[in-house]
Parts: structure tokens; sequence; C-alpha cells
């Protein structure tokens, strides 16, 4: 039975419910440079540009086109169901994970629907796309809000959390990422340095360079479930093959 687990979740997790991940086929970055619309300096070089990038997701993400899937819902479950402790930690900035109910929840790469006062680091709620109209209520002259994102070169939030949470757990489960991005793709290393079981659910099947234990190769919204339903009923993971 496991007593502390942390979740790290990708885009991968979200594409089931339509929205595009970063590196799969038709993802986000082939129509964009990353240094163009997710670092401090492209922004800089032109905001309009970058504000189009994030309003065109947000505006998805708000159209009711888009709601939480099956894996989503079964991590809200494992959350209300599991004895121990658990830490879900996503780099996606979507609310799908609130949406399917889960609240120990941390966007370590931030949140779409927030904006970002660059003064005063305010954050607030969107109510509008980003624009030249759209500035904080903190600051006199009010200043134009950014998106409340981590961009590449930016410290991620939470990463006192998340390093505590990785020295204690004994199951690291990472759902739908690439393992692309650093900090993110080396917290396999430190929990497999602790000694936790680690696992990785996703489409494709691991290369060789894989440090993960176990893999789940399929669709997180088909695998997630089971695997949830074998962590409550106290199983280890690795007795029991799940069928997607
Ligand atoms: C920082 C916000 C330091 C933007 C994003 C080594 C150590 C530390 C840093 C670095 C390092 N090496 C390089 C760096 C710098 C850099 C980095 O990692 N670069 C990479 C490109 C090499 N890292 C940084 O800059 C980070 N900051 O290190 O700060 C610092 C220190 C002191 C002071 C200041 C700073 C910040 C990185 C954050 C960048 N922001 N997002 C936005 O969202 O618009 S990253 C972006 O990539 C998203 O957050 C995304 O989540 C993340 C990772 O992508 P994935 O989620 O994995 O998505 P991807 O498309 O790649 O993969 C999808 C996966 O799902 C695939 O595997 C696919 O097979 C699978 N899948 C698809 N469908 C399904 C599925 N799986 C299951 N079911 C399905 N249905």
């Amino acid at each position: 039975m496991y007593r502390n687990i942390v979740v790290l979740t990708g885009a991968g997790i979200s594409a089931e419910s339509g929205i595009r991940t970063f590196r799969d086929q038709d993802g986000l970055w082939e129509q964009h440079h990353i240094e163009d619309v997710a670092t401090p300096e492209g922004y800089a070089k032109d905001i309009a540009l970058v504000e189009r990038f994030y309003n065109n997701r947000w505006t998805q993400l708000h159209s009711g086109e888009v709601c939480e899937n099956l894996a989503h819902i079964a991590l809200a479950k494992l959350e209300a169901e599991f004895e121990g402790n658990l830490l879900v930690i996503t780099q996606n900035v979507d609310d799908l994970h609130e949406r399917a109910g889960s609240r120990r929840l941390l966007h370590m790469h931030g949140e779409l629907s927030k904006g970002r006062c660059p003064k005063s680091l305010q954050t607030f709620i969107l109510r509008e796309p980003f624009g030249p109209e759209n500035c904080c209520t903190c600051c006199i002259p009010a200043m134009r809000l950014r998106p409340h994102i981590v961009w590449f070169g930016e410290m991620p939030f939470g990463m006192d959390r998340i390093h505590d949470a990785l020295d204690r757990c004994d199951l690291f489960i990472a759902i739908g990422t690439s393992g692309t991005v650093y900090p993110a793709a080396g917290f396999v290393d430190s929990a497999n340095h602790h000694g936790a079981q680690t696992v990785e659910v996703n489409l494709v099947a691991p290369d060789r360079h894989s440090q993960f234990q176990y893999h789940f190769t399929g669709k997180a919204g088909d695998i997630m479930p089971q695997l949830v339903d074998n962590i409550l009923q106290g199983k280890t993971i690795g007795s029991e093959s799940i069928s997607s």
C-alpha cells in the first residue's frame, strides 16, 4: 500500500479533451517557434503575437467544446479516496484537473485563465483576452497584464514543495508528457533516487533510455481509471497488467 504519491501530468492528459499537445503531430509548436511565443524575449519583441497565441488557447478552453476526460476524473477520484498523501503536479496551463475536482494540484508552468501584473506580480482571473486594454487594478498607471505562464528561462512555480514531495514519495506516476522540458523531465530521476516506484502512462512505448520502472502504453483516459482503482484496492503497480 502506497503512502505518498506524486503525479506529474503533461499535455497528453488533455489531448483526449481536444487540447493540442506541444510536440505531437499538428502540435502547438508546429505553428510557432518556441522562442517567439514562450520566452520573455519573444514577449518583449512582439507582445501582440504572444497575446494572440495565448488568447487563441484561452478562447478554446472557454468555448464550451473542451471538457475534462476520464484521466482527469480518475485523478480526482484518487485524491478523494486515497488515504495517504497525493500531490498532482501539472505542466499544463488548462483548468481541466480543477473541472474534474482535483484540488491538491500545483500548476508548475502557470495558468491560462490568469493574467499577472508585471510590476506587482499580483494575478488576476482573466475576464477578457489579453490586450492593451486588459490592465491590472493594482498600479497607477495601470499595467498591461501578461500571461500568468512560466516561459522558457523563467523559474517554474512551487519547486520547493515539489522537491519535498519527491523526496518523500513511494510512487511517482508521469502521465502524457514527453519528458522534454526541464526541470519537470528530471523529477523521475529524483523519485528513483529516493526509492519510489516510477510509472509512465503514455501513448507511445518507452525508448531504451526510459528512466521509468513501469510503463503503460495507451491513452491516459483508457488506462487511468483502472490504475487508480488498483491503487485504491492496495495493489502495487506491476502486479496487475492493465488492458487499455
Ligand atoms: C528553468 C508554458 C531555470 C508555456 C512551458 C536543464 C535544467 C533546467 C532547465 C533546462 C535544462 N535544459 C534546458 C533547460 C531550459 C528549459 C528547457 O527545459 N528547455 C527544453 C526545450 C530543453 N527549461 C526552462 O526554461 C524552464 N525554466 O529551467 O528555469 C531558472 C533557474 C533560475 C532562475 C530562473 C530560471 C521552464 C520551462 C517551462 C516552459 N513553459 N509551458 C505554454 O504552455 O504555453 S513548457 C511546455 O512544455 C508545456 O508546459 C508542456 O506541458 C511542457 C512539456 O511538454 P509536454 O506536456 O510533455 O507535452 P508534449 O507535447 O511535449 O508531449 C505530449 C506527450 O503526451 C507525448 O509524449 C505523447 O506521446 C503523449 N500523449 C499524447 N496523447 C496522449 C498521450 N499520452 C497519454 N494519453 C494520450 N491520449
